[in-house]
């Protein structure tokens, strides 16, 4: 809920995050008198704080209107809540000038929605395709199973880990998913995507038959080369976002197009499913490369001066218990934590993908810690320097609520994730990511400045910073926490180039083994290093490596 004006477009960002990684959430915003109401887009403004909120939120929302009679309120608000949760859900806004704010009304006496539920899902249809999932299956050999946050929100996270069992197939979480397929279930096979990490994509890549579920499969899983991704599977793809399944609106093209919900359509396959074949040996493969290719090494714990925020993750998902909550930002951080931090079943684990707006994390661990458990359960918020800055205001509501969040700033005192991006796009020439044009605060100072409690993690004793990682964890109350990875910037495996198919990633493999990893053709691209682009590096004198 916000006031007009300035406030109302302060909601337009949590609306996108809202609606692109598909959160239900009521939207209000207050709004001038109708009397002081411009006439029509001919002049800016006549009221105070004016602004043209259903203007500024409808392509960020799934409903947007102006509420402009008291009693429309019942139906315009019973309608919004409806909307917000059918279908794929998604945020929704109303809009409330003062003067309708201001009356009095009779619930009982003005009218409200008509919510009643039409089955939008051709049970038939969904069926046959089961059977033709099914029959596919038969004759795979390197089935694989791929599982998108829309299994969340159909309430289907116990089915979706039975159906895993019950198929023994490799099962991967998309980054919206990894608090469902955690690191501990024993299909998980991994992490996909342009920052593909345990696992290093051979398994998707290397499928015959490949099932999504809840899932769009975005840019960041399929990488530039949308044809090259899982290109030898036969692909089925089910999701309650009927637009989502056209397919020249989908970023690859599926085979096998099912308009589902989630939990149905698991329920259904898991009944009619049966005889599966022994998939065993393509299990432990993929077993194989998640373990072989973890991004954590050795090394990371050996380098150095400074922190390897890798490392210290690492650390970090050991320590914390199977009841916790982690609330992740953007950036280099949030790859960081998505290549290092092993997720255990029952924990929770918040960011906002699809529309990752820096600073998310400190206010979404705010709301993460309201709704928990405070007695079972740690909320852990990790964040960049900058993205700390973006909501550094709210230090103060730790305070006035005592919310016991511990905040985690993984310090490299650079805009991470801009750097590495400009090192290997702009042939190494940087800007405004630090240390020029950028540099962060003192985040202790200020800490202290609002009376918070703060620690300093430095230094490479690992065995000190596990110490103060429990310290941390047991400490009872708010926590401010400044992690000193000085300039780390290298987020690998990564992907390099548009044309790169997405289980050739960066540091490139040594060809025979990488040759080894393959089931399926690899296409030219994988094997002529000398059409990737590498990282380039440049001088003191302004030469490039
Ligand atoms: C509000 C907002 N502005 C800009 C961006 C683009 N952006 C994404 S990450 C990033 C840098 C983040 O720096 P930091 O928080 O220090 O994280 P690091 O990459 O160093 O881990 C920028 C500018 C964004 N996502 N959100
Ligand atoms: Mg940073």
């Amino acid at each position: 809920m916000s006031t007009s004006g300035p406030g109302g477009q302060n909601l337009v960002t949590p609306a996108g995050n809202c609606y692109f990684d598909s959160v239900p959430c009521l939207f209000i915003t207050g709004q001038v008198k109708q009397q002081f109401m411009r006439p029509d887009e001919s002049i800016r403004q006549i009221g105070f704080q004016e602004s043209d909120m259903v203007g500024l939120m409808s392509s960020v929302t799934k409903y947007s209107v102006m509420v402009s009679k008291p009693e429309d309120i019942k139906y315009e608000l019973e309608k919004a809540i409806h909307i917000m949760k059918s279908g794929r859900p998604g945020p929704v806004h109303l809009d409330i000038p003062i003067d309708v704010a201001k009356e009095m009304i009779d619930p009982d006496e003005i009218f409200g929605f008509d919510t009643e539920l039409e089955s939008v899902f051709d049970i038939s249809k969904i069926d046959d395709k089961i059977e033709s999932y099914i029959k596919d299956l038969m004759s795979s050999k390197r089935p694989t199973l791929l599982v998108g946050g829309g299994v969340r929100l159909s309430g289907a996270e116990k089915e979706i880990l039975e159906l895993g069992r019950i198929l023994k197939i490799p099962v991967f979480p998309t980054w919206n998913a990894l608090d469902i397929i955690c690191s501990d279930y024993e299909f998980y096979a991994g992490r996909i995507g342009t920052y593909g990490g345990a696992g290093r994509n051979f398994g998707i890549q290397n499928s015959d038959l490949l099932l999504s579920i809840g899932s769009r499969i975005s840019g960041r899983i399929t990488g530039g080369n949308i044809h090259s991704f899982a290109r030898e599977a036969k692909k089925y793809i089910v999701d309650v976002d009927k637009p989502g399944l056209q397919k020249k609106l989908q970023q690859v093209p599926f085979d096998e197009c099912i308009l589902s919900d989630a939990k149905l359509f698991i329920e259904r396959l898991i009944y009619k499913i049966k005889n599966i074949p022994d998939f065993s040996q393509w299990m432990a493969e993929c077993t194989e490369w998640r373990d072989k290719y973890d991004p954590v090494t050795q090394e990371m714990f050996d380098s150095s001066e400074y922190v390897h925020p890798y490392a210290f993750t690492r650390i970090l998902s050991e320590e914390m218990s199977s009841n916790d909550i982690l609330v992740g930002d953007c950036g280099g951080n949030i790859v960081v934590i998505n290549h290092s931090f092993k997720t255990k079943t029952g924990q929770r684990y918040f960011t906002n993908n699809g529309n990752s707006p820096m600073g998310f994390s400190f206010a979404a661990s705010i709301g993460a810690w309201f709704a928990s458990d405070k007695e079972r359960q740690n909320v852990v918020c990790i964040i960049g320097d900058g993205g700390m800055n973006m909501n550094i205001q709210e230090l103060q509501t730790l305070v006035n609520y005592n919310v016991c969040v511990k905040v985690i700033i993984l310090n490299n005192h650079i805009y991470g994730i801009t750097k590495a991006f400009q090192e290997t796009n702009f042939e190494g020439r940087m800007e405004a990511c630090g240390p020029i044009g950028y540099n962060p605060p003192d985040f202790i100072k200020i800490a202290q400045a609002y009376g918070l409690a703060t620690m300093t993690i430095e230094g490479t004793d690992y065995e000190q910073i596990r110490n103060q990682i429990k310290d941390i964890i047991a400490h009872d109350g708010p926590i401010i926490i400044d992690v000193n990875c000085h300039e780390h910037h290298t987020y690998e495996p990564k992907l390099i180039g548009w044309e790169t198919p997405i289980e050739d990633m960066y540091p490139y493999l040594d060809r025979e083994e990488f040759l080894k990893n393959m089931h399926i053709k690899p296409l030219d691209i994988s094997l002529n290093p000398d059409k990737l682009v590498y990282p380039t590096k440049v001088d003191d004198n302004g030469s490039m490596e």
